[in-house]
């Protein structure tokens, strides 16, 4: 059985104000020739399909397209939870009729995990979708059931279930033990000892989000989704495909990639990271303003996301602007050179207000674009006298 496992598209997803969709498109479109000449058999997707639980339209349409070129066109099928960022009642939508059209949806999750059975050559192998639910989901889905078989035999324990970790070992005891069977799980979680990057949002405060990947040891293939860096967990068949881009400035050395897995009769897989090429890289460059402008005419990937940190410590007019001449795509621009002068030169009050107020039209200037208008200055300069005021 060859698989093809995804995660985290997060289709709609905007970086800056910036809108991904195009590249998004171009990343799935290489994945949609991998399922035709590699010949997938199934496609798997990790959570994260959308960035938000109300996506916008023309999200959707992307993964419309998507679907339909891989389950009508391809006839191959595909296995969608819902992650984190899914809402789980809207991406499972229609799910029981989508599955006579090769699409198999997980939203909500439910006491008994249903498997969608796929077979090969060498026989059946079932697949357990587990969409992501936090604790308190688990717990109203399972404590009906426990406190019933718990009220019959007096002497075990109500299991916990405030934890990530306890709530996964209670979803995964509804699936009964695999001998000899092929089976892969498909769950969207974070395995403790994995590693984080700043675009996955955390799914919850204080550390108790971590799980244990001792609980998915007994199946054939683990497809996990959360996570975009691709990593493996405890065993080679435990693994996160990471998302389809980058989607901060700190995965900006993280090679994107779709994995390939090919389980043999026994349930043992061989995996293949396959690479992904994006539309338009996202790194980041520093230096000083001239410097930076003289080498991007040698830059032959102009078009790319960029985040700048100027080191120039003088002030510089409408660095934005100037450098856009050259780099289209700048998401971020940063000014590390003038900050630590103005902190050297902070003296008097006067020099300290004057500098609030220079400081805050830096900040506009970036997030903004422009420079402020002499009545938002005085508007600006009112409050930060106010404020002052305020701290005597
Ligand atoms: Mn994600």
């Amino acid at each position: 059985m060859r698989i093809l496992h995804t995660s985290d598209w997060h289709i709609g997803r905007q970086i800056y104000n910036v809108s991904l969709l195009e590249d998004q498109r171009y990343v799935l479109e290489q994945m949609v020739d991998i399922c035709k000449t590699k010949k997938v058999d199934v496609v798997l997707i990790a959570g994260d399909l959308y960035d938000r639980a109300i996506p916008p339209a023309n999200a959707v349409a992307l993964v419309d397209d998507i679907l339909n070129q891989i389950c009508n066109e391809l006839d191959i099928p595909v296995i969608v939870i819902a992650g984190n960022h899914d809402g789980p009642e809207r991406l499972g939508f229609a799910y029981r009729q989508l599955e006579k059209g090769n699409l198999y949806i997980t939203g909500l999750l439910q006491a008994e995990i249903n498997p969608v059975i796929l077979q090969d050559k060498h026989g059946d192998v079932a697949f357990y979708p587990i969409p992501y639910a936090d604790p308190a989901t688990v717990r109203d889905v399972f404590d009906s059931i426990d406190s019933s078989i718990n009220s019959k035999d007096d002497d075990s324990e109500a299991t916990q279930l405030s934890t990530h970790d306890q709530c996964m070992q209670r979803v995964l005891q509804q699936i009964p033990d695999q001998e000899n069977n092929r089976s892969v799980v498909i769950s969207h979680c974070f395995i403790s000892g994995g590693k984080e990057c700043e675009s996955e949002r955390p799914l919850s405060v204080g550390g108790a989000e971590q799980v244990s990947a001792s609980h998915f040891k007994r199946f054939s293939y683990t497809a996990l989704g959360h996570l975009h860096r691709p990593q493996k967990q405890s065993l080679e068949s435990i693994r996160y495909s990471g998302s389809i881009l980058k989607y901060s400035f700190s995965e900006e050395q993280h090679k994107k990639s779709i994995t390939l897995v090919d389980m043999d009769e026994k349930g043992h897989c061989s995996i293949e990271q396959l690479a992904l090429k994006s539309l338009r890289d996202m790194r980041s460059i520093s230096g000083a303003m001239d410097d930076i402008i003289a080498d991007a005419k040698n830059d032959p990937h102009k078009d790319d996301y960029l985040l700048i940190s100027l080191t120039d410590k003088h002030a510089i007019l409408d660095p934005m602007n100037k450098l856009r001449q050259v780099y289209p795509n700048i998401l971020h621009l940063e000014r590390p050179g003038l900050m630590s002068q103005n902190t050297q030169k902070l003296t008097n009050r006067d020099v300290l207000n004057k500098s609030k107020l220079s400081m805050f039209e830096d900040f506009y200037q970036q997030v903004q674009g422009d420079d402020l208008t002499e009545d938002q200055q005085k508007i600006m300069t009112s409050l930060i006298d106010d404020l002052q005021l305020g701290d005597v």
